[in-house]
């Protein structure tokens, strides 16, 4: 039972915090996002709800104020929970009637409901933590004093203000805490650099080193990336970076630069051009959770070969495969005795299709989910070795607990009675892996430091890790129509299965072209429906995805009109 107590602060703390008329908030694929200036409301909601899970975690809660790749003036707000993975799924339906009640009564009788349902007492005796974060958007300073005021509406609850951190840091920092484990934004500068140094100095003595450019060009997106991979080259050594876009020079947040800026559009971002050609450059987004690399293809536009975050993922397979199978190389040996691990590939359906056959031919199992990292990650965590990314570079590698104490005892065994040895080594590169990537979140600051050291292990320049495989020409088209929720998808958004008959015209339409693919989907961020076709030539892809889209009008136009 909630106290009287509590349920006057809520009262009024509420009401300072109206809901801005006419819009409706959804938590949507990645968190609430909008126009900063009405997300207050919202805002204040989230704190509310990040102090209530709280409570019924008995953990430290997360609560990052960002709009990643969106334009300057949206802003947005996500909840990390204790793992410091996204909030459960299923809270949102909670959060989504949370960010639309009405008035201050309706919010009180939500959360007093909720709060029975689920068992979280709200007696004034309870205790709760949440850590908050922000990027660099001009909102973000005062979207943070609202968080806290909802936070602070929950007796017990107290809200630790982490300053400006990369999305990424924050959920880095709630599964440190929660983990009991060296928790700062310093902390997490120097397991980087550490693991990464680890990484570096692991490289075997026969590579030819000549092909790998010292030197990283790094596109900051204008955003807290820039500035955070600035404070983090202070404490590595071993890798040139050159910081570009970090926002100091005037340039606007992902106006023309960032990660997705450059995978959606294929060219180069502002302040990277001819002059580059042929080197290794990488874009982060806006809150730095996603990564692709690019080198510049042309001296007279803007053209450039994308490495995505399916080709990040191969890179990543590819070094882990190997390392696993030297770790349980029978070098004949007396102590020997091998780690088996499952290595689970997760991918969406935006993945290329050449991507996912490079990795089945490597012999790799290969699942999908729908779009949405909360969904990648799920999956992922079944194996012993998960690695997903989406294509526009947001993903990471996650490792079981129980398999990471196997590798430490291994790794132990082997310091022992094989020091030295490749086998030894190979389990310190995965225990380094594991430290160096974030396992909370896709991380593009961490994700650079895994590609850097692949790469120098390796021994290959951009272009031959360009050409593990060839892209198939693909084309994402939007889709305005009157409402996006008539379109309901089955099998990994693969099949649609509302408006019944358009996934037969569809799948008519895509036999058409040699190695041509289709599927629409809702966005869960726009409200679009997105198409996305691909096929062997860039017309076909093109002809194709278009001919989906008239489909789409067709049905949907149909379906509205009679709805
Ligand atoms: P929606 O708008 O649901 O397609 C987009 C991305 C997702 C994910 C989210 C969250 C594409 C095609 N979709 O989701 O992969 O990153 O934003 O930011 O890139
Ligand atoms: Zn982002």
């Amino acid at each position: 039972m909630a106290s009287e107590k509590q349920r006057s602060l809520l009262l009024e703390s509420t009401s300072r915090f109206p809901i801005p008329p006419g819009v409706r908030f959804s938590y949507g694929t990645a968190g609430f996002r909008s126009d900063g200036l009405i997300l207050g409301s919202t805002v204040f909601r989230a704190g509310v709800l990040a102090a209530l899970r709280s409570i019924k975690t008995g953990h430290a809660i997360g609560l990052m104020i960002t709009a990643s790749h969106n334009p300057i003036f949206d802003n947005g707000v996500k909840i990390a929970d204790p793992d410091g993975g996204m909030l459960t799924q299923k809270w949102e339906p909670f959060a989504d009637a949370l960010a639309n009640a009405p008035d201050p009564q309706h919010l009180l009788d939500l959360v007093v409901q909720f709060a029975e349902e689920e068992n979280i007492p709200l007696c004034g005796t309870q205790s709760a933590e949440v850590l908050l974060g922000r990027d660099t958007r001009p909102t973000g300073e005062s979207l943070l004093e609202t968080a806290k005021q909802g936070i602070n509406a929950i007796i017990g609850a107290v809200a630790v203000d982490m300053g400006i951190l990369t999305t990424p840091q924050l959920h880095w920092i709630v599964r440190s805490r929660n983990k009991g484990t060296k928790a700062s934004e310093f902390d997490y500068y120097a397991q980087l650099s550490k693991s990464f140094r680890c990484l570096i100095d692991l490289i075997p003595e026969n590579i030819v080193k000549s092909e790998v450019d010292p030197k990283v060009l790094v596109d900051g997106a204008n955003g807290v990336g820039g500035e955070k991979l600035e404070e983090l080259k202070k404490m590595l050594k071993g890798l040139d970076i050159e910081v570009r876009n970090s926002g100091k020079k005037g340039g606007v947040l992902n106006d023309g630069v960032g990660a997705d800026y450059v995978q959606k559009e294929k060219v180069a971002p502002s302040s990277f051009g001819s002059i580059d050609m042929g080197l290794r450059c990488a874009s982060l987004d806006g809150d730095a959770d996603r990564l692709v690399y690019f080198h510049v293809l042309s001296a007279s536009d803007n053209s450039i070969d994308l490495i995505d975050g399916d080709k990040i993922l191969s890179l990543f397979a590819v070094f882990i495969k190997e390392q696993l199978s030297i770790l349980n190389r029978n070098e004949n040996d007396d102590v020997f005795n091998s780690l088996p691990a499952r290595l689970g590939i997760v991918q969406t359906a935006y993945a290329n299709g050449a991507s996912t056959d490079y990795l089945k031919q490597m012999g790799l199992e290969v699942v999908f989910t729908p779009t949405g990292v909360k969904y990648l990650h799920k999956k992922a965590a079944e194996y012993d070795i998960g690695i997903y990314f989406e294509a526009n570079g947001h993903g990471t590698i996650i490792f079981s607990e129980e398999f990471l104490s196997l590798l430490h005892a291994r790794s132990d065994e082997l310091s022992v009675s094989m020091a030295g040895s490749e086998r030894h080594k190979a389990a310190v590169r995965l225990l380094a892996v594991s430290q160096l990537i974030n396992q909370a979140v896709g991380d593009a600051l961490s994700g650079l430091l895994l590609v850097e050291a692949v790469l120098s292990y390796m021994g290959w320049s951009i272009v031959r890790w360009s050409q593990l495989y060839a892209d198939l020409p693909s084309r994402q088209l939007k889709v305005k129509v009157a409402d996006r929720n008539a379109v309901v998808t089955a099998n990994a958004e693969t099949e649609v299965v509302q408006p019944v008959g358009l996934q037969k015209l569809i799948d008519t339409e895509t036999a058409k072209y040699p190695r041509g693919r289709c599927f629409i989907r809702p966005s869960g961020t726009e409200d679009i429906v997105r198409v996305y076709a691909e096929a062997s030539t860039q017309e076909a892809a093109d002809r194709l995805a278009n001919s989906v889209m008239q489909l789409v009008y067709q049905f949907l136009d149909f379906t509205n009109s009679h709805v």
